[in-house]
């Protein structure tokens, strides 16, 4: 006969109880979720995803679950999206930007115009935890970073890149288009929410143009009491226009995440001269682990997941209505 307490008995109660209080990602649009939930931008979302939650799982905090999470895109950056290997703005090297909040506390931290650190995500959390500002930019930004001690490459050869654009031996305003971005909202398994956003920023931007990812309420805001969401697209869309806030105000409206998400839609383009081709993408998640996402001008891939599962999902574009 076996004991109640067989090992096999053990991992069932074990797993409904994982069960019990995190369901896995739907597409519906989110259900309310007890235990830890991420959604994060783009198919490769799902990678920060897993990092993420595996950390949350391992015990680790919902501030870390976010570092390690946008560290992993940042480390995958050869395929052109964030961090190093991103795509290089007009005069040939790239400039980063990144930052972090974390709900309890409504603390924050963020790096814009960053050259040559390898996980921009950590410099914005590093600010956010021991420098007395919020912000800090270009050369400052690499300063204290390296003052800190975190992975960097030796940007001497900027420099030449620098000369040459100056020179205008370079193009002065090309366009090579393209972008990406990781925005990832965690809330953890007691409910509290903490983001972060990392970015390359456009393609081809001016040296020093600096997007919406780095500044909070455009890329990224988290409100403790309400929700938290995340930006992609292009900046210039989204920051006129405090696309992230403009999402958690409205959940704070009562309108669930996904409605919250196309409701931003519906009012930026109300006032954007491209109106619904403006190119702006939000993520959503709630105190309550409803989730949600929108976008204009094309179909949005994003990745949601739960201990129980790591789904890429996808939006059909918002269309006026
Ligand atoms: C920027 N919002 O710098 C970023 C780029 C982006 O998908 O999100 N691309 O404008």
């Amino acid at each position: 006969m076996h004991s109640l307490f067989s090992p096999r008995v053990a991992l069932f109660c074990f797993f409904l109880a994982l069960a019990a209080c995190a369901g896995a990602p739907s597409p519906a649009g989110g259900v309310a979720q007890a235990g830890p939930v991420t959604i994060s931008t783009w198919p490769f979302g799902r990678f920060a995803n897993e990092k993420a939650i595996e950390a949350l799982v391992a015990g680790k905090s919902r501030v870390d679950a976010v570092e390690l999470g946008i560290r992993e895109i940042e480390r995958r950056s050869s395929d052109g999206s964030v961090g190093l290997g991103g795509r290089p703005n007009a005069a040939g090297y790239p400039q980063l930007d990144a930052c972090i909040m974390d709900g309890p506390g409504h603390k924050a931290g963020c790096v814009a115009g960053m050259e040559g650190v390898v996980y921009p995500i950590s410099v914005a959390r590093l600010v956010m935890e021991e420098c007395r500002h919020v912000m800090l930019v270009g050369e400052g930004a690499r300063w204290f970073a390296l003052e800190h001690g975190v992975e960097s490459i030796d940007v001497g050869s900027y420099a030449a890149q620098k000369q040459a654009w100056r020179d205008g031996r370079r193009p002065k305003d090309p366009d090579t288009g393209g972008h990406d971005t990781i925005a990832l909202l965690v809330r953890d398994a007691d409910g509290h929410l903490a983001g972060g956003c990392s970015t390359s920023g456009a393609g081809g931007k001016l040296p020093g143009r600096v997007g919406d990812s780095p500044i909070l309420g455009a890329g990224l805001y988290v409100d403790e009491g309400v929700g938290a969401a995340g930006a992609t697209g292009l900046g210039e869309n989204i920051m006129r226009q405090c696309g992230s806030f403009l999402v958690v105000e409205l959940m704070r409206q009562g309108l669930h995440p996904q409605a919250a998400c196309e409701e931003a839609i519906h009012r930026m383009a109300a006032t954007d001269p491209r109106g619904y081709e403006l190119s702006a993408c939000f993520i959503a998640l709630d105190k309550a682990g409803r989730y949600g996402a929108a976008a204009s001008s094309q179909r949005f891939p994003f990745a949601v997941a739960t201990p129980l599962g790591n789904e890429v999902l996808r939006v059909e574009k918002v269309t006026p209505r």
